[in-house]
């Protein structure tokens, strides 16, 4: 569990057993048996195996649309424990939003997507979507090695084979508050880079996102949440990168 959003809170985990598990079995302890010193407005995280050392390592994106802050990754002591402040930061600061990561580069190690919802400057200029790629040891790049050409109001990010061809694409979820909402897809280069994006219309204010296939064609599809429209919906991969928006529920 990652405690959300609210400035200045703390990174919470709770473990069953004292055991680390990516699926554990209910019941949760009522208080967390780790907590980070670190604050931040925590607002994306994932686990991955960013190491290769078979333990889940947590990587949180800080700062929505309240602070610039950093990336950070708290790394698993093989216990179920991490340390309370992270032992990696990105160099660079931003409002993120959504993390996303898998193996962007084909190399093996898990790279991290990350959804920036503005601009330096705050509200009213738009963010982009950055990737950070995994050194080949387990520890990210401090900068980002790819930053999108088009800026966007992106909040959320996922990471999936649009095309077919065996490298991960990015789905990246786009809308300016109250109004716009669209889904920006960039298939993956194949050298660490994304090409440019293909819009996709929503319902309005998309924000979450996720990729899977969701009518067993073998094509990766794509759920978006709706905030303002109070909608989600849903598009269907064609399989060559293409997608065709099925509706809204
Ligand atoms: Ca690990
Ligand atoms: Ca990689
Ligand atoms: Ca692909
Ligand atoms: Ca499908």
């Amino acid at each position: 569990m990652i405690t959300r959003t609210l400035a200045g809170c703390r990174l919470a985990i709770g473990l069953w057993g004292g055991l680390a598990r990516a699926q554990t079995t209910l019941p949760f302890p009522t208080t967390p048996t780790w907590e980070s010193y670190a604050t931040g407005v925590s607002t994306g995280g994932g686990l991955v195996d960013l190491d290769r050392d078979g333990d889940l390592d947590l990587v949180v994106a800080n700062g929505n649309d309240i602070l610039r802050q950093h990336v950070e990754v708290y790394y698993n002591d093989g216990r179920g424990h991490f340390p309370v402040t992270p032992p990696w930061q990105s160099s660079d600061i931003d409002y993120h939003g959504h993390v996303s990561i898998g193996d962007v580069t084909g190399d093996g190690w898990p790279d991290v997507a990350v959804s920036v919802f503005l601009g330096p400057s705050g509200f009213g200029q738009p963010g982009d979507v950055k990737l950070y790629v995994n050194d080949g040891t387990g520890t990210l790049g401090a900068a980002p090695a790819w930053r999108s050409a088009d800026n966007c109001f992106s909040f959320a990010c996922a990471l999936g084979d649009a095309d077919g061809d065996g490298d991960l694409d990015l789905a990246v979820s786009n809308s300016h508050f109250e109004s716009g909402g669209n889904v920006a897809i960039l298939l993956n280069a194949g050298d660490g880079a994304f090409a440019l994006p293909v819009n996709h219309l929503t319902g309005t204010g998309a924000e979450a996102i996720a990729a899977g296939d969701l009518d067993g064609d073998s094509d990766l599809d794509l759920v978006v949440a709706n905030r303002v429209a109070c909608t989600v919906s849903v598009l269907l991969g064609v399989g060559d990168g293409s997608f065709v928006l099925a509706g809204s529920i």
